[in-house]
């Protein structure tokens, strides 16, 4: 059609018909199966509205998303986080924002949504381990609730802490991780238009397991900087501890950008196993900050990355 902008791109648009028609499928299947196998959602639909930051490839199924996954506070199995994380309460939950900020406070989830649009961000997922999944995440940019309290002049990072809840969370008698679940952001990575914070999945409410009621996506870094299940958001002058790099310094830094030339001291970055495509299916290229370095290469202008891992 003349004269539209980019913006105006529909997934449906730019994506043939018989894709579309697979993905629609996909998408009502997954319905179903939340509808059967996830209790207590609710299933009216979050009418989340499309985003062009949206990778085009398929997304993997629901089943694949919401049954491997890295929950370590509900145990370090991939299927440990499905089977133990319907223990956690989320009514009534909330988010503390603290720091340097013009307006501290303590928020509910209704604080949070009311005023905000939703938009589905389908974005490919790559944990250090070596897998990636593609999840249609449902949020909104995190530099939206930022400017909402205001951030202070002084403030360079952003720190984030997950739950805890040791009733509740079956794998913190374990001392694997020093809790809570910390991460951190430099601000500007923060205010990327990348960022977000996720409350829904395949437009419905977030799944326990994959970090109810709100977790952060920063999806060109390796998955353990998308923290799960936030409590508390703090601005702060100085770089915020993270958990990995607490646990492992030598093998995870602050920044985590994927990066397939710099591996992991105990394993090769440049490839990647789809979670779904088989045993057989070939490895993936591992891509440069998984693919979105048009959005954010900027950001590390002259930085030496292998320094700075
Ligand atoms: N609080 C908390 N957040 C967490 C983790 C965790 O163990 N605890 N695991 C991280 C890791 S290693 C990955 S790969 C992603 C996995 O997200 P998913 O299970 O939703 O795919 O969550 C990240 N966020
Ligand atoms: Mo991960």
């Amino acid at each position: 059609m003349a004269g539209r902008w980019k913006n105006d791109l529909n997934w449906s648009d730019v994506t043939p018909k018989a894709a579309w028609m697979n993905r629609r499928q996909l998408m009502m299947g997954a319905s179903a199966l939340a509808a059967g196998g996830i209790a207590g959602q609710a299933m009216a639909g979050l009418g989340a509205v499309k985003s062009d930051y949206s990778t085009m490839e398929e997304p993997n199924p629901l089943e694949h998303i919401t049954s491997y996954n890295n929950y370590y506070e509900f145990g370090t199995g991939k299927d440990d986080p499905a089977r133990n994380a319907h223990r956690l309460t989320t009514d009534g939950w909330q988010v503390e924002i603290a720091g340097l900020v013009d307006k501290p406070g303590t928020w509910t989830m209704d604080d949070i949504l009311k005023g905000t649009t939703l938009e589905e961000r389908i974005y490919r997922l790559r944990c250090v381990e070596g897998w990636s999944m593609i999840i249609p995440w449902v949020g909104f940019e995190l530099s939206d609730l930022l400017n909402r309290v205001g951030v202070q002049p002084g403030a360079k990072y952003v720190a984030f802490e997950t739950a805890l809840r040791p009733d509740e969370m079956t794998g913190v008698g374990s001392r694997v991780i020093d809790w809570p679940y910390v991460e951190g952001l430099r601000l500007d990575e923060a205010m990327n238009p990348l960022t977000i914070l996720a409350t829904g999945l395949y437009d419905e409410t977030i799944p326990n397991q994959n970090g109810a009621p709100i977790r952060l996506v920063v999806p060109w870094k390796y998955g353990f900087k998308s923290i799960k299940s936030i409590v508390r958001i703090t601005l702060t002058e100085d770089e915020p501890p993270t958990s990995w790099n607490k646990t492992l310094p030598n093998e995870y830094g602050f920044y985590s950008n994927v990066n397939p030339n710099v591996d992991h001291p105990r394993w090769s970055q440049a490839t990647e196993r789809r979670i779904g495509g088989g045993l057989r299916a070939p490895r993936l290229p591992t891509l440069m900050f998984n693919g979105y370095g048009a959005q954010v290469a900027d950001l590390y202008d002259g930085m030496d990355l292998s320094k700075y891992f």
